[in-house]
């Protein structure tokens, strides 16, 4: 393919309710989506960075200007390009890996559309749905939390993920395990909200029998995970200490992670996502499917990769109206039976609601060749 142009979207959409983690609270998916111009037709990629550098240095504001500058010409001077080409030549850009992964999915996108093949397809899959798990921000009060997660349960969510900090850890996890019993499949979430001095508080999770404590430590304290993970007895997953293949590799080799989380925009695209799922499936480390709260777009494309063999346990693939009163795509996820489907469409596997993406835009930016 050639690469004429990219339209570079900011869109704004308002979450059905505030959503908040240890690190901040968002009431709006403040995005950008990337549309990939081509002589074979078009793709559309989302990125999946915060309003703001807290969950990585990556942050909304700072990505069109980068794509611009310094990630759009080196896609340009290709004379030819494939999906498998963004990795090699966006390599020698430092970091970013939210805002590559968007340009690669959207290269991905015009491509398989092009052959008129699935991202399901291109990717080998054997299953056709995919379990849903959803992840539950931190709460004002316990009572608050314990009826979204009752209001969960019963629309069919498989399996529940607590976002903790300290202060709000121990009570929350006690009072789930307590109303809904042993037997709900139960994860936390710290978002790096601990220091790897507090092992104390991470400990006493333990006899709440937690199918794994997620990013204790900041990302870069990666050792200090293999020391928790000798004085605590619940698996311990990794998430924004995952950047890389090569990272979650000197991880497993350190005895540092019993699980890792995939993130397709925090690894740098879903190319190198598959790259990590093979990995860790060879060293027998199970992984599961992370969200970034994305829009139909990048939900389309999770539950494929989520379909993979190796994603053996539940992911935060949950359905679209989890967080949006309506999506950006004609054909939301939507849970059946505490499933989604796998999409089979050409392409990454969303039809794309022009008219809700332009309602929703506030920015458009358009980088040509
Ligand atoms: O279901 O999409 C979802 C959200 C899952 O909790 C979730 N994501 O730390 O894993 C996380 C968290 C997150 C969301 C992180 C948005 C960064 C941005």
């Amino acid at each position: 393919m050639i690469l004429q142009g990219l339209e570079l979207r900011r869109v704004q959409l308002p979450l059905i309710a505030p959503f908040q983690t240890s690190f901040g609270t968002q009431t709006v998916r403040d995005i950008v989506l990337v549309r990939a111009i081509t002589d074979a037709g078009e793709g559309w990629g989302e990125c999946v960075t915060m309003p703001w550098p807290l969950y990585s240095s990556e942050s909304t504001d700072l990505v069109i200007p980068l794509i611009s500058a310094h990630l759009a010409p080196r896609l340009f001077a290709a004379p030819q390009l494939r999906a498998e080409d963004v990795r090699p030549l966006l390599g020698p850009i430092h970091g970013h890996p939210m805002a590559k992964a968007a340009l690669e999915a959207a290269i991905l996108d015009a491509e398989l559309t092009a052959e008129g093949r699935s991202f399901a397809a291109y990717l080998g899959v054997s299953r056709d749905r995919v379990p849903c798990g959803v992840s539950v921000g931190i709460f004002p009060s316990i009572p608050e939390l314990l009826a979204a997660v009752e209001a969960y349960l019963d629309q069919g969510y498989q399996r529940i993920k607590l976002k903790i900090q300290p202060g709000w850890d121990i009570e929350p996890v006690r009072a789930v395990r307590q109303t809904f019993g042993a037997d709900v499949p139960l994860q936390v979430d710290a978002n790096a909200a601990y220091a790897p001095t507090d092992i104390t508080p991470l400990q006493a999770l333990d006899p709440f029998d937690l199918l794994l404590i997620e990013q204790p430590f900041p990302e870069e304290f990666l050792l200090a995970n293999a020391d928790l993970r000798t004085a605590i007895t619940t698996p311990l997953c990794l998430d924004e200490s995952a950047t890389s293949t090569a990272v979650v590799a000197d991880a497993i080799r350190a005895d540092a992670v019993d699980i890792i989380n995939i993130k397709p925009g925090r690894v740098g695209g879903f190319l190198e996502a598959v790259e990590m799922h093979d990995l860790c499936r060879a060293r027998g480390v199970p992984v599961w499917c992370g969200g970034m709260v994305e829009s139909g777009i990048g939900r389309a494309a999770n539950t494929a990769l989520a379909a993979l063999d190796g994603f053996t346990l539940v992911g935060d693939n949950s359905a679209f109206d989890r967080f949006f009163a309506t999506d950006i795509v004609t054909d939301p996820r939507v849970m059946v039976d505490g499933h989604l489907r796998v999409p089979t469409r050409p392409g990454m596997g969303f039809e794309l609601d022009v008219d809700a993406v332009r309602a929703a835009t506030v920015e458009t930016v358009t980088v040509a060749a």
